[in-house]
């Protein structure tokens, strides 16, 4: 049997499989759960980190303004499902204090560690590259030396030390819209400097859905298994880019290592909120919630680049599923 490990968390959103699906990794049935314009400040509110906090839920969460850019706003939750932001983006400070903004910034995860939560995202630094901050309380978030050099987009650390390392899963890119993209590896002791960088898996293989770039998403799930890694998986379409969902399970003490890659994927632009919208088929993971004690997962996905969407799934079930469709690359 698998078991995840880690806090029993009984209030994540959650929601039974609908009798009669095939699905590993079933939609909400109230999706989406941000809308256009939630805010005045942004009109698209889509790849959202969120993550247990003081009982409840709190976040970081990509919102595209008015102006087109992309920043970041921290908002909070009863129940993980219906979400209050903040409508002033994030005013990032040094770690003296001072003010230190971005120019622009997508894509955030948040994993806590250690009492604090670290926050990754996409980061200008003369083009994309992988953002670090800080935050104890979702209201104050302090900016820590950017961890690799450019170009690299989907920054996910592990939620613990291995080794005694920090671990950061990351997706070399260029300046672009990437044609092309694998997930790598780095570690540090100490969140400044990184290095022993690996490659830990690529694009392709049998699966035309994860043919062009894949990207690692949600922060991973410790299991008795592995890593349970959830990632972004695009293929190039005569239409454009389409953004699926698909899993991976890494070995525990060296997470550079491949156990079990599903060729499947397990969610791919189906709904009309996943196929129609600013930018039409895409379902990117940026987030899950887990409750050990029942294996229940909720995974949260930016769709169509407009809105926030949850999923369901089981841990016992994804990964016999990812088992059974195991691919060797
Ligand atoms: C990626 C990022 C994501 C976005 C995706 C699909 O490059 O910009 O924020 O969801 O493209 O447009």
């Amino acid at each position: 049997m698998t078991t995840i490990i880690g806090n029993n968390l009984p209030n994540i959103p959650w929601e039974a499989k609908p009798a009669g699906s095939n699905d590993v990794l079933w939609r909400y049935s109230k999706n989406p759960i941000v809308n256009w314009n939630p805010i005045p400040t942004a009109s698209r509110v889509y790849n959202s980190a969120v993550v247990p906090f003081n009982g409840a839920f709190a976040g970081v969460f990509r919102g595209d303004q008015m102006n087109g850019r992309a920043t970041l706003f921290s908002g909070f939750s009863k129940d993980g499902l219906t979400i209050e932001l903040n409508p002033e983006p994030i005013a990032w400070v040094d770690e003296q204090g001072n003010s230190k903004p971005t120019s622009y910034s997508y894509d955030p995860r948040v994993v806590e560690i250690d009492g604090t939560y670290y926050v990754t995202w996409c980061d200008d630094m003369k083009g994309p590259s992988i953002g670090l901050g800080m935050t104890k309380d979702f209201k104050t978030f302090t900016r820590l030396p950017n961890p690799l050099m450019p170009y690299n987009r989907n920054g996910v650390l592990f939620p613990r030390k291995i080794n005694g390392k920090f671990y950061l899963l990351s997706r070399p890119s260029d300046t672009g819209h990437t044609p092309f993209g694998n997930i790598f590896l780095s570690e540090s002791p100490d969140m400044v400097h990184w290095g022993n960088h690996r490659f830990v898996m690529g694009n392709g293989g049998q699966g035309w859905w994860q043919g062009t770039k894949i990207g690692a998403g949600p922060v991973p799930i410790e299991t008795n298994e592995g890593w349970l890694l959830f990632y972004h998986g695009v293929s190039g379409t005569c239409n454009g880019y389409v953004y699926s969902i698909g899993a991976v399970l890494l070995d525990i003490n060296d997470p550079g290592k491949v156990l079990y890659r599903c060729g499947n994927y397990l969610l791919t632009p189906e709904k009309e909120y996943e196929t129609v919208g600013f930018v039409p088929n895409v379902a990117f993971p940026c987030a899950n919630l887990y409750d050990a004690a029942s294996g229940n997962i909720a995974i949260y996905y930016g769709a169509a680049d407009t809105y926030t969407a949850v999923a369901f799934c089981q841990v016992d079930e994804v990964i016999a599923y990812i088992k059974k469709h195991n691919e060797k690359f």
